[in-house]
């Protein structure tokens, strides 16, 4: 494979002539969790054993006066691989980085390629743009079983993407098992229907849908992140989009007893600021923490219909609960207007308009951006009729790798909504290829589109056809 395959395009390469043949005799080691992960997927696909040995054929150093954090460069030569990284998360780009230059095959599972696994000589340098790369998952309006959430998390990192933003809780349902409150997953976790309709205007069934991780499968996820660089950043939205919770806990509401709501748009519930309520959602926190060891908790406070400054005292008395605790909480933007002061350290993820982001940096605030014109990958990616995901804007490839950030923010964030995504294959085609495009803006400081494409219909479709991902073909929507 060639240098000018590289997605997301890294900052400079240097081909030279001649090839590394990985053959039964190659060997890998350095950085333990990225020669292991070197050793476990690119040893799969190949069929190699892909030793340990004292000095290595292909060797993952860590020196951290090298490059910046997740940066690395790389020299691949006739008879062996150094990498020098930053940092282990810089280690883990560089492994990644070999991956892609092996070519598609190396994103199989089994080996079926009787061919050569080769390599290109030459150098590369390269380093990220921004420290959050992250991507969003609601997996509360629908669940997304545990074993796609790591096979997620592993196409994350193969896009140099890292921070994994956990969408847990909303109006229809509750997805994380706490175990001091067990009608959140016994009650929260389910609604009566499901939607069937694809258009605009849903239609359901009476099939139930449902289903809630425990702690072990939470912890499961955040180890296989962790392996691949990734933080899980987990979310319970408040005060707004909570109907599932008050279902399970009515004295959490406002009165009445809601069922999980088995509808879309946001729910006119909302939690009521009781001290017994707060006291309910720091022990959530609690729970949250000790499972997700995220620097970050999202506390949500996005769409609060009837926004009080009651609201915004609750909101601001849990990010203060996560303050203490050592965390960092981060939030939606509507947080700038509801919560007044907002505590600083507050990370804000900026999904209305470029004035939310604006607004948030002034304030001293970091800021994610999250903007709905370009990066809510559930929008639609065409106006053929076709298409299975008719809502949203049109955001199309070619938007979305259009973005311009501004330069003074913590990161970018894709965000996947779900509302129209209720199966593994769904998520595929919404998320990909525009992943890969926004992996782009949110790594490299270049663009040029005709480029990105070249590289995406020439070496990236290949390699996500490998690894079994059903992305929306650039072609046109898919006949289903
Ligand atoms: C807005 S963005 C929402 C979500 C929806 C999404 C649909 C944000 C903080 N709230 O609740 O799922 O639009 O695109």
């Amino acid at each position: 494979m060639s240098w000018d395959s590289l997605l997301p395009r890294p900052v400079r390469v240097r081909p030279a002539a001649g090839v590394l043949e990985l053959d039964a005799d190659t060997t890998v080691g350095g950085e333990p969790t990225t020669a292991e992960w070197f050793r476990r997927y690119v040893g799969a696909a190949t069929g190699l054993p892909l030793a340990d040995a004292e000095r290595p054929t292909i060797e993952f150093r860590v020196d951290s006066g090298e490059s910046v954090p997740g940066g690395y460069r790389a020299h691949i030569r006739p008879d062996g691989v150094e990498v020098v990284a930053h940092d282990a998360a810089g280690a883990h780009h560089a492994a990644q980085t070999l991956r892609q230059l092996l070519g598609p095959s190396a994103y199989r599972s089994a080996l079926i390629h009787y061919g050569r696994f080769l390599l290109p000589c030459g150098q590369v340098e390269d380093r990220p743009r921004f420290t959050w790369r992250g991507c969003h998952l609601d997996v509360a309006r629908h669940f997304l079983p545990k074993r796609e959430v790591l096979r997620f998390v592993e196409l994350l990192a193969a896009h140099k993407l890292n921070v994994l933003h956990l969408h847990l809780t909303d109006d229809q349902g509750w997805r994380v098992e706490v175990p001091r409150f067990p009608e959140l997953t016994r009650t929260g976790a389910w609604r009566r229907r499901s939607m069937v309709g694809r258009g605009p205007e849903p239609e359901f069934d009476s099939r139930p849908h449902g289903g809630f991780y425990t702690s072990d499968d939470l912890r499961e996820i955040v180890a296989h992140a962790a392996r691949h660089h990734i933080t899980v950043v987990p979310e319970v939205d408040v005060p707004g989009h909570s109907q599932a919770a008050i279902a399970a806990y009515p004295e959490l509401g406002t009165g009445g007893r809601p069922e999980v709501w088995d509808s879309w748009g946001v729910s006119d519930e909302v939690l009521n600021t009781d001290p017994a309520t707060a006291d309910f959602y720091r022990a959530v926190l609690d729970h949250l923490m000790e499972v997700f060891p995220s620097p970050v908790i999202c506390v949500g406070g996005d769409e609060v219909p009837g926004s009080t400054p009651e609201h915004g005292a609750f909101l601001r008395e849990l990010i203060q609960h996560v303050h203490v605790r050592g965390r960092r909480a981060s939030g939606w933007d509507e947080l700038l207007d509801a919560v007044d002061p907002l505590p600083p350290g507050t990370i804000i993820a900026a999904w209305r308009d470029e004035q939310a982001a604006a607004r948030a940096a002034a304030r001293g605030h970091d800021v994610v951006l999250c903007p709905e014109t370009h990066f809510y990958l559930d929008h639609r990616q065409s106006d053929h009729p076709d298409e299975p995901v008719p809502v949203g804007f049109l955001t199309t490839l070619e938007k979305v790798y259009s973005y311009q950030p501004r330069p003074d923010v913590l990161g970018v964030q894709a965000q996947v909504w779900t509302e129209h995504l209720d199966t593994p294959r769904r998520l595929d085609y919404a998320a990909f290829p525009r992943l890969a495009a926004f992996a782009e803006v949110a790594w490299s400081e270049q663009r040029d589109l005709a480029d990105f494409q070249r590289r995406l219909v020439g070496h990236h479709l290949p390699r996500l056809d490998a690894y079994g991902v059903e992305y929306r073909p650039l072609s046109g929507p898919h006949p289903w």
